[in-house]
């Protein structure tokens, strides 16, 4: 939705969806974090002129339905295959903006074999990690990422991490293989984080364009329907209980030149 006001009774513009955005209503619950990502994926890909020779991967999650908000061709990948399908289209199309969007369910349960891998051969690939801690469209269910002594629905009584173990930091163990150009962990907390957010995605599609690597942003993301919250208490607990474990900014950059000598 466009956004006008009257400056010296001439209309001005205060803010316009990006064109890659679908003029649409959201399906999204009120106050969830993928429509907030959608929108910088669109601005990053709309600003670096990409739109046109992008071919993204939807997942399985809440978050397929990004082939319905985004105005970009879409392949929807079987549960955690995004970066295979992702490797295919790479190799076949290799003049292709190639993009992932998957959920922590997607990435770093039944998708764990297909991230790793695309990630230790370096593909050129950017890929969305949007982790918001739970299985959403399944009715909130524990993820590798659920914070312990969180309740979900198969942990009515918390995680226990001697039964469940830890949550995973996916892009940490990513960030090890050297295949990573680029890792980076942003949120949808405040205006500052999405901001930042923003630089990192753009990096990002930056590191595929050079042809550098894997690139890869995680976005700490909010479940309010999941969690059992409101928007408003969903994004208090993001900031107060989700940054502290998974802290947001740059993990791993390939791509900088090496200090000193
Ligand atoms: C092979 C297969 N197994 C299980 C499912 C059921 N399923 C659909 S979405 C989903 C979890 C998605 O969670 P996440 O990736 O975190 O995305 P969110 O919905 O939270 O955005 C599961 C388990 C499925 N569709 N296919
Ligand atoms: S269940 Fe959670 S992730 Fe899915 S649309 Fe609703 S708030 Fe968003």
């Amino acid at each position: 939705m466009t956004v006008e006001t009257r400056v010296d009774d001439q209309p001005r513009v205060l803010y316009a969806p990006p064109e890659l955005l679908a003029d649409r209503s959201t399906t999204y619950c009120p106050g969830c974090g993928h429509g907030v990502v959608h929108r910088l994926v669109a601005e990053v890909l709309g600003e670096l002129g990409l739109g046109p020779r992008t071919i993204a991967v939807a997942p399985v999650g809440c978050s397929v339905f990004a082939y319905d908000f985004l105005e970009l061709d879409f392949v929807e990948a079987p549960h955690g295959r995004a970066p295979a399908v992702a490797t295919g289209i790479r190799r076949v199309m290799p003049d292709a903006f190639v993009l992932t969007y998957q959920g922590d369910g997607d990435l770093a349960a039944i998708g764990t074999g297909e991230i790793v891998h695309a990630a230790a051969r370096g593909e050129a690939i950017t890929a969305v990690f949007v982790n918001n801690g739970i299985y959403g469209m399944t009715g909130g269910q524990m993820a590798p990422t659920t914070l312990v002594g969180q309740r979900t629905t198969s942990c009515p009584n918390g995680r226990d991490p001697a039964f469940a173990g830890a949550p995973i930091p996916m892009t940490e163990m990513l960030a090890v293989l050297p295949g990573v150009a680029y890792a980076a962990r942003g949120s949808v907390v405040d205006a500052s984080s999405i901001g930042r957010t923003k630089q990192y995605l753009k990096k990002a599609c930056q590191v595929q364009l050079d042809r550098a690597g894997f690139a890869i942003v995680e976005v700490l993301s909010n479940c309010p329907i999941g969690w059992g919250m409101t928007p408003v208490e969903s994004i208090e607990h993001l900031r107060d209980a989700v940054a502290p474990v998974y802290p947001p900014g740059v993990i791993v950059d390939r791509t900088a030149p090496a200090r000193g000598g």
